[in-house]
């Protein structure tokens, strides 16, 4: 499917705030790819375009969508819509739009909570869906300077941003979240 079609199916697929926000994700992916390197600039457009296709529908049809992708994943993941919307905008993204891409599909399995080794695009869509222009949250503006400089150490403030948020909202950390963050923290001694 061209992108033009999957840009008219994401409209009525979100919310407008939320096509917004993926409009801006694509332009930021786009970008990200070429400072940093990433072979394939369109394809990380197409990332940061689909990443939240599923972030609107109820949470039954996330997890009709996670059983039909045969995942296998623990209740904490599968109970969570905040959680879920990754791993079934993969599933999604494929069975819609057409997308098989696996680098595409990981990245949006994962713009959530990260994981570790975490590949280019991967580490591209997380730190774009940080930053694009409509986010607007203290030290967004900080963390935007950052992904000029280093890849890395946005990606690693980013995830020091989510982990001290949920902490200060007495929410759940998701294990994976920890671990993509101590990871990238070790890779970069
Ligand atoms: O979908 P977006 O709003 O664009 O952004 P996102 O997919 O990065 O985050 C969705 C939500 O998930 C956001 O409110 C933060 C939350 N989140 C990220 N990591 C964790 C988490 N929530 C819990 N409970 N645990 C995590 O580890
Ligand atoms: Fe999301
Ligand atoms: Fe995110
Ligand atoms: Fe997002």
């Amino acid at each position: 499917m061209d992108k033009k079609e999957i840009k008219k199916r994401l409209k009525e697929l979100l919310k407008d705030k939320r096509y917004i926000h993926s409009l801006g994700v694509a332009s930021v992916s786009r970008h990200l790819a070429e400072n940093y390197g990433y072979a394939d600039p369109d394809k990380a457009e197409l990332a940061g375009l689909v990443h939240d296709c599923a972030k609107n529908l109820p949470l039954e049809k996330m997890q009709q969508l996670a059983d039909e992708g045969r995942i296998p994943m623990d209740l904490a993941l599968y109970n969570s819509k905040a959680l879920l919307h990754g791993p079934a905008g993969s599933v999604l993204a494929r069975k819609l739009f057409n997308i098989t891409d696996e680098e595409i599909l990981s990245a949006v399995y994962y713009h959530t909570t990260g994981h570790p080794d975490m590949q280019l695009l991967e580490k591209i869509v997380f730190l774009a869906d940080y930053i694009e222009p409509s986010r607007d949250f203290p030290g967004v503006d900080n963390l935007r300077r950052l992904s000029e400089i280093s890849l890395d150490k946005a990606v690693l403030a980013a995830y020091a941003s989510t982990i001290s948020h949920l902490l200060d909202t007495n929410a759940f950390i998701y294990p994976l979240t920890m671990e993509g963050r101590n990871d990238l923290l070790k890779k970069m001694e």
